[in-house]
């Protein structure tokens, strides 16, 4: 495959074609170091019409793109199987003046997450989607893949927030609805088709957002619990009691260790406890009573700790944000983000240890997530050569209690063998044919989410 770099060097400049090994190697990796893969070359645009030009040129010369945003992706979704065009869209980072009346703003894809969410609080508006990797996560990588988060139970995923994308089609194309329209049903919803394709139809340069109201009066509650059960079954209550409700976060005792092995923290608790549920409420007036009156009553309580101060929720939420951190520390996880319906969580809690044992008896399990989506994030230390072995035994799990086996961090690369498992052949066909019909030749993320 030749490369086409003096048209790519003529359509954003030089500088910004990276063939060098020193220079393209940051954008060869994810962060986990579970996927790697040489790029032909990185090509930095900084505008859509550059974008367009990129896939106009790669299109009709038969090469491969892949779209980076940020690098924070955990599925090997933006990182080359080899030789492809890797498309860096980071330098896609204006961001529109917020628009107060209408609460929306324009960003585009390389804005980060917290230079967003930054930019709405200073006009007195919020983002509603929020996670950890906020700093490095970009708009477009949260787009592709649909984010979800810690705010889900608010405010709802990535695709809720989306009003319009701006987007390149494979062959150079551009398809613009950046108008912000609440409410446009005219035919297909490409915007949302767009949200959740992992990079395969299209590439967004730029999107609308929706902003929520702004509320600063906080607080976090760490529960200690008796199960994985006691949780899900107080989390119809504490909705229906606190509308204030922003988050409701599951960990567990050996998480919670391997968080204080790396980061020095104190424990929680005087006790280990089998469960733990960190919930937040935000509110316009201090939530702290409503809160406490809420858990206070609340079945299977062991223990507990609330923080009204910014200082002490901060630590609180270290104990669940660190997780990732904690885990990568100790190895390459194979890291496997699942949902099941809610009433299913605790038998899913309940039958991973033995469902990986049987398969990687010295593997190390890893489990927490956001309890209200049923979401869990199954990371699976040591499992060595056995880590598709791993994989199968748990998506196949997931798939038997009729879970998803990607909640929201995308199929990527890592799980495209198991997509069967959550959709059906008709499902797979109707997706291939809408890949097919926008990206005829196949140069959008081959190898990523279809088979
Ligand atoms: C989170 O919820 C992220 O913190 C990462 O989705 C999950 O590291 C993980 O497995
Ligand atoms: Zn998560």
């Amino acid at each position: 495959m030749t490369l086409p770099l003096d048209d790519l060097r003529s359509a954003v400049g030089a500088e910004h074609v990276l063939v060098d090994a020193d220079l393209t190697r940051s954008y060869e990796s994810d962060w986990t170091g579970r996927f790697s893969g040489r790029a032909g070359c990185v090509v930095r645009p900084s505008s859509t019409a550059e974008v367009s030009e990129v896939l106009r040129i790669c299109d009709a010369a038969g090469v491969p793109v892949v779209v980076q945003g940020g690098n924070t992706g955990l599925v090997g979704g933006g990182i080359p199987a080899g030789g492809e065009v890797l498309l860096s869209l980071t330098r896609l980072d204006s961001l529109g003046e917020v628009d107060v009346a209408a609460a929306q703003v324009s960003a585009g894809a390389g804005v980060t997450l917290s230079s967003l969410q930054a930019a709405a609080r200073a006009a007195g508006l919020d983002f509603g989607v929020d996670l950890a990797a906020r700093d490095s996560a970009t708009v477009g990588g949260l787009v592709a893949t649909n984010a979800g988060g810690i705010r889900v139970l608010r405010y709802g995923s990535m695709r809720a927030q989306l009003l319009g994308a701006e987007a390149v089609l494979a062959d150079g194309s551009v398809v613009s609805r950046m108008a912000g329209l609440a409410k446009d049903g005219t035919g297909y919803d490409l915007v949302s088709l767009l949200c959740g394709s992992e990079g395969t139809l299209g590439v967004v340069t730029a999107v609308r957002l929706r902003l929520v109201p702004r509320v600063t009066a906080r607080c976090v509650a760490l529960l200690a619990l008796s199960s994985t059960q006691a949780a899900v079954d107080l989390l119809p209550g504490l909705r229906d009691r606190l509308p204030s409700l922003a988050g409701a976060e599951l960990v567990f005792a050996d998480g919670i260790a391997l968080v204080r092995k790396h980061s020095g923290l104190p424990a929680p608790f005087d006790e280990e406890h089998p469960a733990y549920l960190l919930l937040e409420c935000a509110d316009r007036v201090d939530p702290t009573d409503a809160l406490v009156e809420a858990v206070s009553s609340a079945e299977g309580l062991l223990d507990a700790r609330v923080a009204s101060d910014a200082a002490g929720q901060r630590a609180l939420w270290a104990y669940r944000e660190q997780h990732t951190e904690a885990i990568n520390a100790e190895g390459v996880p194979v890291k496997l983000d699942v949902s099941v319906p809610l009433r299913s969580l605790p038998s899913l809690v309940a039958a991973l240890p033995e469902t990986v044992r049987a398969v990687a008896p010295d593997a190390r399990l890893v489990v927490f997530g956001h309890v209200h989506e049923g979401n869990l994030h199954v990371n699976v230390l040591d499992a060595g050569p056995l880590d598709e072995e791993v994989t199968d035994a748990v998506l196949r799990l997931v798939a038997s209690l009729s879970g998803s086996i990607s909640s929201e961090h995308g199929v990527g690369r890592a799980k495209v063998e198991w997509l069967g498992l959550s959709r059906s052949a008709t499902e797979i066909a109707a997706m291939r044919a809408i890949k097919d019909a926008l990206d005829p030749r196949g140069t959008l993320n081959p190898g990523v989410l279809l088979p």
